[in-house]
């Protein structure tokens, strides 16, 4: 399908065109930055939530969990799974409705699984650019799945709005993940499988450990913290009431048992709320842009050094030409840049 057709089909919220743009976006297809580009006027509507957490958390249990939970408030929800080892079904949770919908014309939920490709941070760029195109599609909101808790999968979760870090009791000492500094990032934190023993003591950790951070290491812990006590936050009077600092709650949930959810789509909700009104979405965004702008050049320029400039070339030969330990990196790398500065001042490639 030519381009113009796939925006056409996006402006129509077909879910065949979709689907096609994501793939010809994932896999970098020719054209793909172009659609991309005709895209961009259209996005920055959709709330992106990242789901980040270690294998088996049950961040896709969750995320199904969500999508109910935000059709019943009557928001469209795409879903980009990252490199799961569980994939999606979309089956054991989700309802025969939802596949319905899904393979209706006006489509308001779309889950889509990505395979791990590329080089690190790369992948962070091509998520950022597949949730784009779900963006610029209309979905109210988008759910990033990343499993994991190492730096490249913290990166994608870095280009959601809100970040969740979805931990469970067997991730062991709630402290030490907070030391590694790799729990900095999350907005909301939730402990999911609440149902079994464990959460209750994990959570107070994390709550101590947050309440270290700011000043006051008893200020978030309730007299109790039960799985019952979980119950959704006041519902705010809007966005002028969102508080000056966000304090990241830290949430005990049975995504099995669906119990606790509410509250999480609530903390999310809440926000969301606050980072327009305390303008550090437009400072989130700004930031992100110039990242991604970065690595859009970035990625250029690697494609014109060695795949479409002579970088190859010079880099076989060069090393074809001596015996390997004799072979400068450093001086083979001036051969490549000046041969590529060359093309480039004569017109090539
Ligand atoms: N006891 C209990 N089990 C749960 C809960 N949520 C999910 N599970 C189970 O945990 C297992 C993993 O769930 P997934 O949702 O696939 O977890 P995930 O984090 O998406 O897994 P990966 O994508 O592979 O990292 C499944 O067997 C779920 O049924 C929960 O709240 N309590
Ligand atoms: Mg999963």
């Amino acid at each position: 399908m030519p381009a113009a057709d796939l925006l056409v089909g996006i402006a129509a919220r077909q879910i065949p065109a979709l689907a096609r743009a994501v793939s010809m976006v994932e896999n970098g297809r020719p054209g793909y930055e172009d659609l991309l580009s005709a895209l961009h006027s259209r996005v920055g509507r959709a709330h992106r939530v990242g789901l980040t957490g270690p294998p088996g958390a049950g961040k896709s249990t969750l995320a199904e969990r969500l999508i109910h939970a935000y059709r019943g408030r009557g928001r469209s929800v795409g879903v980009v799974a990252v490199d799961p080892t569980c994939p999606f079904t979309g089956g054991a949770l989700l309802g025969d409705s939802i596949r319905k919908e899904s393979a209706s014309l006006d489509a308001d939920v779309y889950i889509r699984s990505m395979a791990t490709r590329g080089e690190l941070g790369g992948l962070a760029t091509t998520t950022r650019e597949v949730c784009d195109v779900l963006d610029a599609f209309g979905f109210d909101r988008i759910i990033i799945e990343t499993v994991g808790v190492g730096q490249s999968e913290l990166s994608i979760a870095a280009t959601a709005d809100t970040a969740v870090l979805v931990l469970v009791p067997e991730s062991g000492d709630g402290v030490q993940v907070l030391k590694a500094g790799v729990m900095e990032i999350a907005d909301i934190y939730a402990i999911n499988k609440a149902d079994r023993p464990g959460a209750d003591r994990l959570r107070n950790e994390i709550e101590v450990m947050l309440g270290i951070r700011q000043g006051n290491a008893f200020r978030h812990v309730a007299p109790h913290h039960r799985l019952e006590a979980a119950q959704p936050a006041p519902p705010s009077s809007g966005p002028a009431a969102a508080p000056a600092a966000w304090e990241p709650p830290a949430l005990a949930l049975s995504a099995l048992r669906d119990e606790g959810v509410p509250a999480l789509v609530e903390a999310i909700e809440r926000h969301a709320a606050y980072l327009g009104a305390s303008g550090e979405l437009a400072r989130r965004r700004r930031d992100r842009l110039a990242r991604h702008t970065r690595e859009v050049v970035d990625r250029s320029l690697r494609q014109l050094v060695w795949d479409e400039g002579s970088g190859e070339e010079t880099l076989r030969s060069g090393l074809a030409a001596a015996t390997h330990d004799r072979v400068n990196p450093y001086e083979l790398a001036h051969r490549i840049l000046a041969g590529v500065r060359k093309e480039m001042h004569d017109g090539r490639p």
